[in-house]
């Protein structure tokens, strides 16, 4: 993807990504002290056109992803949620050593309330975000673009 990579302003998270990827997804793959896995959503800025990144948690199924846009339950959606939607097909997701493009949407009705539960069977702090705040918490799922590699 073209473009200037502009870092998380998050030093743990930018921390995060520098390892994952410095170790071809080998390190630096679980989000803190969980143990629970982690994969990495590269995407282009919806006002900046720069290159952004997001470690989420791993949540896959049948070779699909969802990605969960809980920043923890804070109040406002994180700024990449507005990536995926203005540039739905220019994403990459890294899981471990395997690095791919995918197409993301947002879910709504019963796919998101599926894919909702898999989030929460993967990662149940999700369930704690959401009573945290008022926002329903956006779930995109990612799914591999077969066109590119
Ligand atoms: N966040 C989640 O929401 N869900 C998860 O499952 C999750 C897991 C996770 C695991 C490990 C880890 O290291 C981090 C994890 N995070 C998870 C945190 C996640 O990676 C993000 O850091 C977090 O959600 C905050 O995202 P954010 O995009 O709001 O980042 C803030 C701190 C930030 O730097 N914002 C930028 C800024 O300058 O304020 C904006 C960057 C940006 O994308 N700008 C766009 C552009 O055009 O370049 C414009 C965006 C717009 O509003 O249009």
């Amino acid at each position: 993807m073209d473009g200037e990579y502009v870092p998380s302003a998050w030093d743990w998270v930018r921390e995060q990504v520098e390892t994952y990827e410095r170790s071809g997804g080998r390190q630096g793959t679980t989000l803190l002290d969980t143990g629970l896995p982690v994969v990495v959503v590269t995407m282009r800025g919806a006002k900046t056109g720069k290159i952004r990144k997001a470690p989420v948690m791993r949540v896959e199924h049948g070779g699909e992803y969802a990605v969960v846009a809980s920043k923890g339950g804070d109040p406002a959606h994180p700024a990449w949620y507005a990536n995926l939607l203005a540039h739905p097909d220019e994403v990459w997701l890294q899981d471990g050593p395997d690095r791919f493009a995918v197409h993301v949407r947002e879910l709504d009705g019963d796919e998101r309330r599926l894919w909702w539960e898999r989030a929460v069977a993967a990662y149940p702090p999700y369930a704690e975000y959401q009573a945290a705040t008022a926002r329903r918490i956006p779930v995109l799922l990612a799914t591999r673009s077969s066109s590119r590699t």
